[in-house]
C-alpha cells in the first residue's frame, strides 16, 4: 500500500554544498520515518530542468515499467515541483507524485505532539496548498474524513478555493495566538509523564531511530503501554541501574529545509523542552557533520535551551563502525575528547552502554542520596522506589530492606517515612 520510489533530480553542473547521495540517503530516512517502503531510490543527473515535467523524457520513460511492475504507490521527487509538473508526472506514471515539501509536511503532521505544533503544521500546509492554488495532499484530506493516506491518483485531489484557504489561515493564526498565550500552562499540564524523559535529537539519517530501536528492543516491557500503542516514538527503557526512563525519538532536522516549513519544524521540535536529558545523535561519518552539529545547537538555543547546550547536552558520535580501525581508535581514544561526547555505533551497539551511563548520571545530577529502610512486606513502595530512583546498593535483612538510592527532590516526600539519612550528591 505504500511502495515508494524516491528520485533526486539534480543539475550536474551546479556546485552542491552537500553530496547528492547524502541528500538521497536523507530522503530515504525521511520516507521511512512515516513508514513508507522504499523500493528504490535513484539520483537523476540533469543538464537542464524541463518546464513541463522537471526531468527529461528519457528519465521519465525509464521508470514507467518499473512503477507498474513494482506497484509503486507514490513517487517522491526530492525537489520543488510546480503543480503542473506534479500533475504531468502523475498522468504519465499513473501514480501519486509528491515533492520534498509535501513529504516533510506529512512527517510534521504525524509528529506534531503539541497543539501549537499541530497548528503550525496546519498553517504551513495551507500556505503550501495556497501557493499551488488548489493542490493539497493527505493532511487536510484526512481531517476531512477522506480516504486517507496515499489513495489512488486523482481521488486524493481536493480543490480548495483560495478564499476558503485564506479563511482557514486567518482562523489558525488566531488560534496560534491563543495557544502561544497559554503555552506555559499547556506545558505544565502535559508534564504528567511519570518518568524522566530522554530525547534523541539530530539530523535525519543520523541514526536516531536505529539507536531508539536498539535501546528499546533490549527492553521489552510487559506494560509498556502508556505510549507504545499511542505513539511509536516514545518508549520506556531501563537505565543501567534499573531506573526507568522514557525515550523519545524526536522529529529529525532536514537539510535545506524549505523556508516555509521552518516555523512548523520548530514547533514540532518543541517537545524537547520537556526532556530531562537531551542526546544529540550525530552522523559522525557524514562530510557535513560539523555544520550539522552547529545547526542543531543553534536551533536548540533558539528554543531556549542555551544552558543545556552549553552544560549538559550529550553527544552520540554515531556510525563509528564506518571508520577504519586506525581512525576508530583515534576517535575513541582522543585525549581531548570532551566529557560529553560518546562514540557509538547504533548498528552494532558499540559504545552504547557508556552513553546510557552518561544519560543516567546527567539525569541524577541534582538528586540527593538517601539511605532508606523499607519493610520487606511493603512491596509496593519498593517497586515504586525502583522506578523513581537510582538504586546504588541494597541489603536484604530479615524484616527490612536497606537501600542507598538517589532521588529527585520532588520524589523525596514519597519515601519520607523510610528515610534513615540523606546527603547531597557530591559526585
Ligand atoms: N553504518 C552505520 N549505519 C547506521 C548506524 N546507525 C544508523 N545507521 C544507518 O543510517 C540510516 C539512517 O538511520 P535512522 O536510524 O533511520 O536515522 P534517523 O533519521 O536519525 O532516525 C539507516 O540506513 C541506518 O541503518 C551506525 O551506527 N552505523
Ligand atoms: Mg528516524
Amino acid at each position: 500500500m505504500n511502495n515508494t520510489l524516491i528520485l533526486f533530480p539534480f543539475l550536474k553542473n551546479e556546485k552542491f554544498y552537500r553530496q547528492p547521495c547524502a541528500t538521497l540517503d536523507e530522503s530515504v530516512a525521511l520516507a521511512q520515518a512515516i513508514a513508507l517502503t522504499v523500493v528504490k531510490s535513484d539520483l537523476i543527473p540533469l543538464r537542464t530542468i524541463k518546464a513541463p515535467t522537471f526531468i527529461g523524457k528519457g528519465a521519465i520513460d525509464s521508470y514507467c515499467s518499473f512503477i507498474k511492475e513494482n506497484q509503486i504507490d507514490v513517487v517522491i521527487m526530492v525537489c520543488r515541483l510546480s503543480p503542473l509538473q506534479q500533475r504531468n508526472l502523475e498522468k504519465i506514471w499513473q501514480t501519486k507524485v509528491i515533492d520534498k515539501t509535501a513529504l516533510i509536511l506529512e512527517i510534521f503532521g504525524q509528529r506534531a505532539r503539541t497543539k501549537e505544533g499541530a497548528l503550525q503544521v496546519e498553517l504551513a500546509h495551507l500556505t503550501y496548498a495556497r501557493s499551488r492554488l488548489v493542490r493539497s495532499w493527505t493532511h487536510l484530506e484526512r481531517q476531512r474524513g477522506g480516504s486517507g493516506f496515499l489513495g489512488g491518483p486523482g481521488e486524493t485531489q481536493i480543490e480548495l478555493d483560495r478564499r476558503l484557504i485564506d479563511e482557514d489561515i486567518v482562523k489558525i493564526k488566531k488560534e496560534l495566538e491563543e495557544v502561544k498565550k497559554t503555552r506555559a500552562l499547556h506545558r505544565r499540564a502535559r508534564k504528567r509523564v511519570p518518568f524522566p524523559v530522554v530525547a534523541l535529537v539530530g539530523y535525519t539519517n543520523a541514526g536516531k531511530s536505529t539507536l531508539f530501536n536498539y535501546l528499546t528492543k533490549a527492553n521489552v516491557f510487559a506494560k509498556d503501554m502508556l505510549f507504545a500503542s499511542l505513539d511509536p516514538t516514545m518508549r520506556q527503557i531501563k537505565l543501567p541501574s534499573g531506573q526507568v526512563a522514557v525515550l523519545s525519538d524526536t522529529v529529525g532536522f532536514v537539510s535545506d529545509l524549505p523556508t516555509e516549513l521552518i516555523m512548523a519544524f520548530r514547533a514540532t521540535l518543541e517537545e524537547v523542552l520537556e526532556a530531562d536529558v537531551i542526546v544529540h545523535v550525530r552522523d559522525y561519518h557524514h562530510p557535513d557533520t560539523l555544520a550539522q552539529k552547529k545547526d542543531v545547537e543553534r536551533v536548540l538555543c533558539d528554543l531556549g535551551l542555551k544552558e543545556t547546550v552549553e552544560n549538559e547536552l550529550l553527544e552520540a558520535l554515531n556510525k563509528i563502525d564506518l571508520f577504519d580501525e586506525n581512525e576508530k581508535n583515534m576517535i575513541i581514544n582522543q585525549k581531548k575528547r570532551k566529557p560529553k561526547e560518546y562514540p557509538i555505533s547504533a548498528l552494532t551497539g558499540k559504545g552504547v552502554d557508556a552513553l546510557l551511563k552518561a544519560v543516567e548520571e546527567t539525569l541524577n545530577k541534582d538528586r540527593k542520596t538517601f539511605k532508606l529502610s523499607i519493610p520487606v512486606s511493603d512491596g509496593k513502595s519498593l517497586a515504586n522506589l525502583y522506578q523513581k530512583g537510582q538504586i546504588i546498593s541494597r541489603k536484604d535483612n530479615e524484616k527490612t530492606i536497606t537501600l542507598l538510592v538517589r532521588l529527585k527532590p520532588e520524589d523525596e516526600r514519597l519515601f519520607k517515612s523510610f528515610i534513615v539519612y540523606s546527603r547531597k550528591n557530591n559526585d
